[in-house]
Formats: structure tokens, C-alpha cells, sequence
């Protein structure tokens, strides 16, 4: 672990008062931690009454549930469709032109989508082969997980499960992998977390597809499961709901698919339900 790392890391620190951590600060000669993450919070309640209105309240499997039926009425949209959706969820806001490339940041032409080098493709974030659902309509079609990458930075992605640590990422600054996790910068942890939790509710095994859930393994390769859920939660704290990540999912409910993802709306479900 690099020394740029381990400052990243021990930014936040759960359960520590200000006060004391300003006073031992001070005794010991520590600099203090650049930041520190709120836990999360509603980013909206404009949808309490009518969308979630069946949730409200609840908490635990009852809110899951709840959340499951709501989402899962949805519109799915084919594979091949998934590319010009991208080109407007993912629309840089300062260049039309543009879309933003989950990892990296950055932003490239939305004509350049292929499979060169250079161009961007269809990232699954949560991993295709977790499940082995494919490409075919439904869950490997699914834009609430869909993101531009670059062809490159997908590919070194692959499959492997989430966690913080390795070596830096190539053409993906802030980004790091090892042997069998990756670890996105840290603008878009919270957004990869309420992906993939997303995933896990609207997925639940009673369709034709696999009943996909979060868990703390790195080593998941083909089964339905995405790890790791704890360092998940943590990124769901320290990267709340961004104003992109905001109007993406209103595109997706207004425009493609009539579902909204729960935890951009309220980050806070996600410990109230794991
Ligand atoms: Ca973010
Ligand atoms: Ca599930």
C-alpha cells in the first residue's frame, strides 16, 4: 500500500468525535484527516409519496422487498439500444458531444464507441459473467449499472469484484487493481456501490434470471455474487449522490426504462438494509 493510499484510507475514521480526535491530533503530532463523510442521507424525498410510497417505513428484508416490486416494473431495452441510451445518460454536461467515462473521468466523443483502442464500450459494472447473464435483454442490458469505459480500462476491470488496493491503474487515474479486485477513483465509489446494490434488489432469482447478492469475497469469478459488500458501504458514505449520478437516474426513469435506482434517491436505504 502506498503512502498516498493509506492517507486516502484513513480519512475517515467511523465513530471518532471531533474533539477528541482534535485533541490527540494535537498530543501526538498527527495531521488531521483531510475530510471526513456524513452518513448518508436522502438526496430526495420527491418521490416518497408516490413511487416509494409502499416502502416508506420499512426497513430490513420488508424494505427490500418493497423496493424489489417497485423496480422491477420497468421498460428493458436491447443491448444494441445500450449504446446511443449511454450517449445520453452519460452525456459530459460541458460537451454535448461527449459522453464521461466511468473510471477514468474522462470525456471522449460519443462517436468513438467501438471496440479499437481509444474507443469506449458498454462497461457491465456489475460483472456479466457474476450470474452469467449475458448480453441478452434484461440484467446485462440494464443502464442502472451501464457505463461508458474506455475499451482498455474495461478490460483491465474484467470481472473482478471491488475492494480498495493494488497498483495504479493505467489510463484511469485514482483508479488501482490487484490480482482479484479493482478499486475506482474515488468520485465514483459511491455511484459503483449504489450500482451494484441496485443490482442485488431488482434481481432476486423469481424471473429467469439469477438471483444476484452482494457479499465480502473477492474470489466470486462465475457465481452470482458481487463483493465486497463492506467496503461498498463504506464508498456509499464517502461518495454520496452527485448531481450527474442524480440526473442520470431521472433520464433512465423518464426516458428508457420507468425505474428509478433507490439508493441514488435514498443512500440510506442501504444500511438499512444490510
Ligand atoms: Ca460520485
Ligand atoms: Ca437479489
Amino acid at each position: 500500500m502506498s503512502i498516498a493510499q493509506t492517507g486516502r484510507r484513513s480519512r475517515r475514521i467511523r465513530g471518532w468525535r471531533p474533539l477528541a480526535l482534535a485533541t490527540s491530533a494535537v498530543l501526538v503530532g498527527l495531521a488531521l484527516p483531510a475530510a471526513t463523510a456524513s452518513p448518508a442521507a436522502a438526496t430526495t424525498t420527491a418521490y416518497d409519496d408516490t413511487y416509494y410510497e409502499d416502502a416508506i417505513g420499512k426497513t430490513g428484508p420488508a424494505l427490500k422487498d418493497s423496493l424489489h416490486t417497485i423496480i422491477s416494473d420497468q421498460t428493458s431495452i436491447s443491448y444494441s439500444a445500450v449504446w446511443n441510451a449511454l450517449k445520453v445518460t452519460d452525456q459530459d454536461p460541458n460537451n454535448s458531444g461527449n459522453v464521461i467515462l466511468l473510471y477514468s473521468g474522462k470525456s471522449r466523443s460519443k462517436s468513438l464507441n467501438g471496440g479499437d483502442t481509444g474507443d469506449w464500450n458498454r462497461e457491465h459494472v456489475w460483472a456479466k459473467s457474476h450470474g452469467d447473464f449475458g448480453t441478452a435483454t434484461g440484467p446485462g442490458t440494464d443502464l442502472h449499472h451501464l457505463r461508458p469505459e474506455d475499451v482498455q480500462v474495461n478490460s483491465i476491470r474484467g470481472n473482478k469484484d471491488f475492494d480498495n488496493g493494488g497498483s495504479p491503474v493505467s489510463g484511469a487515474s485514482g483508479s488501482y487493481t490487484d490480482s482479484n479486485s479493482f478499486e475506482p477513483r474515488d468520485a465514483v465509489k459511491g455511484d459503483v456501490a449504489r450500482m451494484i446494490l441496485y443490482m442485488a434488489v431488482r434481481y432476486e432469482g423469481d424471473d429467469n434470471w439469477a438471483d444476484l447478492e452482494p457479499n465480502d469475497s473477492v474470489t466470486n469469478g462465475t457465481a452470482p455474487y458481487h463483493g465486497r459488500l463492506s467496503v461498498l458501504k463504506q464508498w456509499n458514505d464517502e461518495d454520496p449522490p452527485s448531481a450527474f449520478e442524480e440526473k442520470r437516474n431521472e433520464v433512465i426513469y423518464d426516458s428508457y426504462q420507468g425505474n428509478r435506482n433507490p439508493f441514488i434517491d435514498h443512500p440510506e436505504w442501504v444500511e438499512a438494509i444490510w
